[in-house]
C-alpha cells in the first residue's frame, strides 16, 4: 500500500483510521474522501481530502486516477438502526456502493480493497455465545442482510477476478472522538457522555442485552493488521471474525460507576432492541488470532478508564471556554458601563461648573479618575515582554496599542526554539492600557518544517499597576505541524504566558 484513499472518512471509524494511515504511510500518501462537505479540522489539516459520492462511479474512478491510488478502504456504510428505518437505501448504499469500488478495483487493477464487515452478520440458527469463524448467516435486520451480501461479494472478486479484498467483522466501536451514527450499538458510546455530564442516562437497550464490543484504538489496530497482513497466508478474506469484549448495559453502567458513584441510569429500550436481540453474545476470533496474529489490547475496564479520563478533559476544556466566552461578555458590558458613566458625567460637569467634579462622578467613575492623576494609567500603548509572549515563543514581545476607548490591538513576535508570531485584540476591563482584559488571539508556533501549532481562543490577562502581567486561556488548535505530538490528539489547547508590560 503506497497511496491510499479512505472512503468514509468523516465517520466514526473513517477518521480516525485516516489520521493513525497518515501517520504510518505519511499525510500525502493517505487521500480522505467522504460525502460531507466539512471535515473534520484534523482530517482537513494534515492531508488532502476530497467530497465524493461513492454511488456515482465515474467521480470515484476519475478520483482514484487523479491521485494513483493502489489501495482502498471503503467504510461508508448506513448502519443497523437507521438501515432498518429505510431498508431500500441501506441496501442500495451498502450494496451498490461496495459494488462500484470493487468493480473499479478490478478495473484499474488495484492492489488492496478493504470493506469491513459486522457482527450484524448473525440472526437466527446460531449458537450465541462464541459464535465461530464459519457459522449460519441468517440475520433479520436489512443491516446484517448487506454485510452478509457485501462478504459474499468481496469473496467472489477474489476467486473470480483474484481482487486482493478483505473485511473484519466489527463488534460495537467505543471511541472518545468522533460519535457513531445510526447504529444499535451507539448506547455504549453515549453512556460515557452522560456519566462526564453528570446527566442520567437513557439506555435505548434493556439492561441484560450483551453485545460484543470494542475499543477503537483495537479497532483501527485490526483494520490496519488485516490490511497489511500477508495475503498467501490468509484462509479467510472478507470476514474475519474479531474480538475484543462483551458485556450489557449493566455492566458498563457498574463499571463506569466505579468512578462516577453518583452515575444513574433508567432503561427505555425502542425499536432499537429487536435489533440486539437478533446479534450474538459473544464471538471466536481464533481464526483473525491465527491467520494474522489478531490480539486485542483493550477490556472493559482498561476501555472505561481511558474512555472517562480522555471525555472528562473535553468535558473540562468546554467549560473553559465557555467561561472565557462569559468573561469576554462581562468584560464588554463592564467596559461599556464605565463609557457610559464617564460621557455623562463629562456632560453634567460642563452644564454645572459650581459643582465639585469628584462629587458629580458616580461611584464607577471616581477609580478612573483617580488614577489618571495619579498619572499611571494615561498611555494608550505598550511593549510586553515574556514567556510565551509574541505567539508563544519561549521569549517573545508584544506591541499593543489602544485603538478605541477599552479596545486594543496587538501583535508580536517570539523565538527559541522555533521562533513564532501572534496577534490579538484585547477588550479591557477599564479604558486604559493598564487594565486587565480578555484578549481573542492568535498564536503561531514554528514554521515549514518545524512548525508546532496555530491556536485561536480567549485569553484573561491581569495586568497590576507595576508592570506585571500574565494571561491564561484557551486556543482551539488551527493546525498541527510536523513538530506536532500526534499522540496527544486534542482540539483544544491551554494558552498562557507571563511577562512585564511597559506602557507609553
Ligand atoms: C451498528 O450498531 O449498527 C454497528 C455494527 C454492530 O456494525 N455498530
Amino acid at each position: 500500500m503506497q497511496r491510499i484513499l479512505v472512503i468514509g472518512a468523516c465517520g466514526q471509524i473513517g477518521s480516525e483510521l485516516t489520521l493513525e494511515l497518515r501517520k504510518k504511510y505519511g499525510n500525502d500518501n493517505v487521500i480522505a474522501a467522504d460525502i460531507r462537505k466539512e471535515p473534520p479540522v484534523q482530517i482537513a489539516n494534515t492531508g488532502i481530502y476530497e467530497i465524493i459520492d461513492v454511488m456515482n462511479k465515474d467521480a470515484l474512478r476519475e478520483l482514484i486516477k487523479k491521485y494513483n491510488i493502489d489501495s482502498i478502504f471503503h467504510l461508508a456504510a448506513i448502519l443497523s438502526a437507521v438501515g432498518e428505518q429505510n431498508p431500500a437505501i441501506c441496501w442500495n448504499i451498502n450494496i451498490n456502493g461496495s459494488l462500484n469500488v470493487l468493480e473499479l478495483g478490478v478495473e484499474l487493477k488495484l492492489n488492496r480493497i478493504i470493506i469491513p464487515s459486522s457482527m450484524a452478520v448473525w440472526g437466527k440458527y446460531v449458537e450465541k455465545e462464541n459464535v465461530c469463524q464459519d457459522s449460519v448467516l441468517q440475520p433479520t435486520s436489512m443491516y446484517g442482510v448487506t454485510k452478509v451480501a457485501g462478504e459474499l461479494l468481496c469473496d467472489y472478486y477474489v476467486s473470480k477476478f483474484g481482487l486482493d479484498c478483505r473485511g473484519l467483522r466489527y463488534p460495537g466501536i467505543i471511541s472518545h472522538e468522533t460519535l457513531p451514527g445510526g447504529g444499535t450499538t451507539d448506547y455504549a458510546v453515549d453512556i460515557f457522555y452522560s456519566a462526564v455530564k453528570g446527566e442520567k442516562y437513557k439506555c435505548f437497550l434493556s439492561e441484560n442485552t450483551m453485545l460484543p464490543m470494542m475499543f477503537m484504538a483495537d479497532c483501527i489496530k485490526a483494520t490496519i493488521d488485516l490490511a497489511e497482513a500477508d495475503f498467501d497466508k490468509l484462509e479467510h478474506h472478507s470476514n474475519f471474525n474479531v474480538a475484543a469484549m462483551s458485556f450489557t448495559p449493566k455492566q458498563i453502567f457498574e463499571e463506569i460507576k466505579k468512578f462516577k458513584p453518583a452515575f444513574e441510569i433508567e432503561y427505555v429500550p425502542d425499536f432499537r432492541q429487536a435489533i440486539a436481540d437478533s446479534w450474538v453474545y459473544s464471538i471466536d476470533d481464533s481464526a483473525a488470532r491465527k491467520e494474522w496474529n489478531w490480539k486485542p489490547e483493550y477490556d472493559i475496564t482498561a476501555m472505561t478508564k481511558k474512555m472517562l479520563e480522555v471525555l472528562e478533559d473535553k468535558f473540562k476544556k468546554g467549560l473553559l471556554c465557555v467561561i472565557a466566552a462569559l468573561m469576554f461578555l462581562f468584560a464588554s458590558f463592564n467596559a461599556n458601563a464605565q463609557t457610559n458613566n464617564a460621557d455623562s458625567s463629562q456632560t453634567n460637569n460642563a452644564d454645572s461648573s459650581q459643582i465639585n467634579n469628584a462629587d458629580s462622578l458616580s461611584q464607577e467613575t471616581q477609580p478612573v479618575q483617580a488614577d489618571i492623576k495619579s498619572g499611571w494609567q494615561t498611555e494608550s500603548t505598550s511593549i510586553n515582554l515574556g514567556f510565551l509572549m509574541g505567539g508563544g515563543g519561549l521569549l517573545g514581545a508584544d506591541f499593543e496599542v489602544l485603538v478605541f476607548k477599552n479596545i486594543g490591538i496587538q501583535i508580536g513576535a517570539g523565538v527559541s526554539p522555533i521562533g513564532s508570531f501572534g496577534g490579538g485584540i484585547n477588550f479591557h476591563f477599564k479604558p486604559y492600557i493598564n487594565s486587565q482584559f480578555v484578549s481573542f488571539q492568535y498564536f503561531h508556533q514554528g514554521f515549514y518544517d518545524n512548525h508546532y501549532a496555530s491556536y485561536f481562543g480567549p485569553m484573561y490577562v491581569f495586568r497590576a499597576k507595576k508592570r506585571f502581567q500574565a494571561g491564561i486561556g484557551m486556543g482551539a488548535i488551527l493546525s498541527k505541524g510536523p513538530n506536532w505530538d500526534y499522540s496527544n490528539d486534542v482540539p483544544i489547547a491551554l494558552i498562557y504566558n507571563i511577562g512585564m508590560y511597559f506602557p507609553f
